[in-house]
């Protein structure tokens, strides 16, 4: 097979696959496959000059947009800056295609340059395609769910007048039948992490079922009218109430501490309704885990005696400067319509707890899969590639200093309407919120929570981004039509004063 064939039967694979979008990031060795790409139709390509961004904004892709994306990048260490990527793609269960060029398979094992060891790289995060050079006779590869890698070996002289294949004439991917739902039984509704497309159905479910749920925003469950009366404000507070014998959970896994505790607490039953797959949970008994079909299962039954759960509203007013009434106040900022992503850490949480109502078309996104502070800017971005309206990333300080290259697309996006709204509490403060750590000596609490005084200033001039520092909402209002950076200094005194106030006992009423 020559270079040519070898090339073209890459971009057909890609093609059968379904991938119409690929971030490339280009060297010299996949120079044969990057300027093929280009010599392509029915295929949109994205440019970077490093790796791990272009991998997270793939997966932004993935996640808004639902199809398959491809992220293409030379050999040695370029191809290792995916794995983070790969590892979230692989816990949501998501369609990320790694297409890494290599060096011919004789000089595995040999330290010349740029010769790392590719094949099976990304180890049980991605299905491998294929592993494929020249001397191979023919190429099969592999279509699964979660991520693939394709190992794609070119031998010098490397071949830079590829014809181009077309994409959109590709067969569609083959569907798989899913099997018949079975009956559910709840008394408690756990929802997160579900696809604004996929929430129409659960939210038609949920509204049969008539328990009880506490909705993350990501659950995008918030804006049907109908399950008002079953969403339960108060997160964690709410959840510590609760006396449940049955719970289902639907979508990603919770971020609630109280998921945590379920791990020692077998007599509840848990139910997984996920398309990952993944249960959450490290206990097996009285866990069972169910594929998507079932949010159309129509045999439904809620568990008698009722959990008991209580609302909490927490007073956002008796604190107006500290961080959680910033991100309340955000809520209210976000206009109808926009695309919101959350950064993991304290803003997925205090997001959780200050979203009461969603405004109409408001869609939530997040990556929950490994939970990382890495890559949040990146895959914010993917999320709002192609979105008309506002888009939003709520996130902290050391999550917005992980993706400082991340911007670089924002020149390639249709509608940069971008709002990076960085909470700079000067660290990692959820560990301030963690008690083992808060008995911690100052200077391992100055290490752990890595305190500093930046300022993101300059990374907003650095990318023709508008700043705004702010300690007025109303600045919030009619913001310009440009990415802008936004960043809040919340009140420590105020923060700490709020978390006092509503970690106070629950009392249960008699
Ligand atoms: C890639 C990665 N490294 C480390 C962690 C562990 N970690 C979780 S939260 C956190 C601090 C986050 O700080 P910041 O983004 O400022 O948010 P805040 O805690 O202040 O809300 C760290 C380091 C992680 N989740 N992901």
């Amino acid at each position: 097979m020559t270079q040519s064939q070898l090339i073209q039967q890459t971009l057909h694979t890609l093609a059968y696959i379904g991938v119409r979008e690929v971030c490339v990031a280009a060297g010299a060795r996949n120079a044969p496959l990057v300027s093929a790409l280009l010599a392509c139709s029915g295929v949109k390509v994205w440019n970077f000059f490093e790796e791990r961004s272009a991998a997270f904004f793939a997966l932004g892709r993935i996640m808004a947009d639902r199809r398959p994306v491809a992220v293409l990048t030379t050999s040695g260490t370029a191809a290792a800056e995916l794995l983070p990527a790969t590892i979230e793609a692989h816990y949501q269960n998501l369609p990320l295609v790694l297409v890494t060029a290599d060096r011919p398979k004789s000089y595995r094992g040999s330290g010349a340059p740029q010769a790392i060891e590719q094949a099976g790289l990304f180890g049980v995060y991605a299905t491998i395609v294929g592993d494929w050079d020249a001397t191979d006779e023919s190429h099969e590869g592999l279509c699964s769910d979660g991520p693939m890698h394709l190992n794609v070996c070119l031998d010098e002289p490397l071949e830079t007048n590829v014809a181009g294949v077309d994409f959109s004439s590709a067969p569609p991917p083959p569907t798989y039948e899913d099997g018949p739902p079975a009956p559910l039984q709840c008394d408690l509704v756990l929802a997160a992490g579900i696809h604004p497309e996929d929430a129409v159905h659960v939210a038609a479910l949920l509204a049969r079922l008539d328990a009880p749920i506490i909705a993350e925003a990501t659950a995008n469950l918030h804006g049907f009218p109908e399950l008002q009366p079953l969403l339960i404000p108060g997160g964690e507070r709410a959840l510590q109430s609760a006396r449940p014998a049955h719970v289902l959970r639907i979508g990603a896994v919770p971020s609630w501490r109280w998921w945590r505790d379920l791990e020692a607490l077998p007599k509840i039953k848990v139910t997984h309704i996920t398309r990952g797959g993944f249960s959450g949970l490290a206990r097996k008994e009285n866990v069972e885990t169910l594929g998507w079909e079932n949010i159309h299962s129509t045999e439904l039954a809620r568990v008698d005696p009722p959990c008991g759960i209580l609302r909490f509203e927490p007073d956002f007013e008796k604190f107006p400067e500290s961080e959680p009434a910033w991100v309340r106040k955000i809520v209210n900022a976000i206009p109808a319509g926009s695309r919101v992503f959350l950064g993991n850490s304290l803003p997925i949480r205090e997001f959780n707890l200050a979203l009461q109502t969603t405004k109409p078309g408001l869609e939530f996104f997040a990556n929950r899969g490994a939970n990382g502070i890495d890559g949040l800017v990146s895959t914010f971005l993917g999320t709002s590639a192609v979105h008309p309206g506002e888009c939003w990333l709520i996130l902290g300080d050391l999550s917005a200093l992980y993706d400082l290259a991340a911007p670089w697309v924002i020149a390639q996006l249709e509608h940069p309407r971008l709002r990076i709204v960085v909470i700079n509490n000067g660290g990692g403060k959820i560990f301030s919120r963690v008690a083992s750590m808060r008995a911690l000596p100052e200077a391992a609490r100055n290490v752990i929570e890595n305190r500093h005084s930046l300022s993101f200033e300059p990374w907003a001039q650095l990318w023709g981004m508008e700043y705004l520092q702010t300690a007025d909402v109303n600045d919030l209002e009619d913001l310009l039509a440009m990415p802008m950076v936004i960043e809040i200094r919340p009140d420590p005194l105020q923060t700490e004063g709020f978390w006092k106030d509503w970690q106070k006992p629950v009392i249960r009423p008699r």
